[in-house]
């Protein structure tokens, strides 16, 4: 749980480890006074957003280390408080010793997400930016990145204020029915009430929508490498990997199992998954490995279809050929070193020649996986996307009462069920940016935080 608001808390916020700095970062009404106790120098003459030598001292005056102390006075800092950076070398002892001493001079230890907490509760961000924050440090590529910085800088809190705005204008429209319900609504404020939400509903469903798009892209996309035994599956996964994975053989049923490893395209972070070769097989463990590999195929995000382009396509390469989806899977023509039979498909729109022992054709394959992830899978930049489940479900809340007031505004529903629909709505939005959201989902939310962050 969180210190006071009114306690001054220190921890180290570079991650664990040595470095070349380390940074300790003390946050609160005393945190310059602290640092005082401990800092060689006259802290507490320092102006604001300034940063100065000196050492910080153990006890009895002697130095622990030579550091840099950086001071930001309320409310022009991270969290709103007073802060002090302290700049130290980052060996993993010095760091600890100089955070330590911080804690004897006075400071708590920081839980973890406790500086964005105070951040949050200090109006420096809304509940939905101090998230982002998580997300852009834990961001794996580019597009994640991008989303989080966007929600960072306020865009999701943008439109949710300005659909509550539109929510608490029906609300009030509604609640002065309340006063006078024989009267109900004439026709033209109901037929404006019913489009002014709908428009809401429609913007919340196309938000709700982006968010398996948005777990993609936050989480990364699943490349499945499939086709017949012996086509070269392993060593393309070798290949693209750029190290020896996966066991390779001239033996057909070499790869039994799904074999995973990340892989790091044009600042796209993916899964690579390499799986047994699909054919008919009365082998049990072959047997086991092929309804493994269909299972990978089902949920991957992007097929590589390895075909040898050095024989003829068998009936079983021809048939799962016909199952798999055009937009989503490239034709990999493997084994371009020997002399060619086969080496095309009309129907598929991404096709690739390549040789994954010779290792010519890899860096096209490369470019190829980009540009279909980046023009067909992933949103565009400019479009704001979700993908925490906790604002997926808001949503979910807030598009279902919409819908509820809807119907009931048809129905002739009661003025007080519409209003009670109607605050229920802005509750679940209100969530999402944080208003009036309870302690425990605030400790549950910011304890998936870092330490020091
Ligand atoms: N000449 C040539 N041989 C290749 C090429 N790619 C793979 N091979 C050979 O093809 C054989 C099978 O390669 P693997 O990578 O094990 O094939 P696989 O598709 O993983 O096979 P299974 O795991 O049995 O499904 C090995 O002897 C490889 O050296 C290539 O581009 N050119
Ligand atoms: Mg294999």
């Amino acid at each position: 749980m969180f210190c006071d608001k009114k306690t001054t808390i220190a921890a180290i916020a570079t991650p664990p480890g040595e470095g070349g700095v380390a940074i300790i970062r003390v946050s609160g009404d005393s945190a310059v006074e602290i640092v005082d106790t401990i800092f060689s120098g006259p802290i507490t003459t320092y102006k604001t957003h300034t940063a100065h030598l000196g050492k910080i001292l153990d006890k009895t005056g002697c130095p622990i280390d030579e550091v840099l102390v950086l001071v930001m006075h309320a409310p022009k800092s991270y969290t709103g408080e007073n802060t002090v950076e302290i700049h130290c070398h980052g060996g993993i002892l010095i760091t600890q010793k100089v955070l330590e001493r911080t804690l004897q001079a006075g400071a708590k230890a920081a839980s973890p997400g406790e500086f964005t907490f105070r951040a949050f509760i200090n109006g420096k961000l809304d509940l939905a930016q101090a998230e982002a924050v998580q997300t852009v440090i834990g961001a794996r590529n580019e597009r994640a990145l991008a989303s989080a910085k966007e929600h960072l800088q306020g865009s999701l809190s943008k439109k949710i204020t300005s659909w509550q705005k539109t929510l608490i204008d029906i609300t009030a429209t509604l609640e002065a029915c309340l006063d006078f319900p024989e009267e109900g609504l004439d026709f033209e404020t109901e037929t404006e009430l019913l489009s002014a939400l709908q428009s809401v509903h429609q913007e919340i469903e196309k938000l709700l929508s982006t968010f398996d798009e948005g777990k993609k892209i936050q989480d990364g996309l699943s490349l499945c490498l499939l086709g017949a035994p012996n086509v070269g599956k392993s060593s393309l996964m070798n290949a693209l990997l750029g190290i020896e994975r996966a066991i390779v053989t001239n033996i057909a049923g070499t790869t039994r199992d799904v074999l995973e490893a990340p892989l790091m395209l044009s600042g796209l972070h993916c899964q690579l998954l390499d799986t047994a070769g699909i054919h008919t097989t009365e082998d049990l463990i072959e047997e086991e490995g092929i309804k493994r590999a269909k299972v990978a195929m089902e949920k991957a995000d992007l097929i590589l279809y390895v075909l040898d382009s050095s024989r003829h396509l068998n009936h079983e390469e021809y048939n799962l050929l016909e199952t798999l989806p055009k937009t989503h899977t490239i034709l990999v023509w493997n084994k371009q070193d020997l002399p060619q039979i086969h080496a095309s498909h009309p129907l598929f729109p991404y096709q690739v020649h390549l040789s994954a022992t010779t290792l010519q054709g890899i860096d096209s394959l490369k470019k190829t996986i980009a540009h279909v992830i980046k023009t067909g899978m992933l949103p565009s930049k400019e479009e704001v996307i979700i993908s925490s489940l906790r604002h997926k479900e808001a949503l979910h809340n807030a598009s279902f009462s919409i819908r509820d007031v809807t119907t009931g505004i048809k129905n002739n529903a009661s003025p007080e069920i519409l209003c009670a629909d109607m605050r229920h709505t802005l509750k679940s939005l209100g969530d999402i940016i944080g208003m009036d959201i309870s302690e425990e989902i605030l400790t549950a939310i910011f304890s998936k935080f870092c330490l020091g962050k």
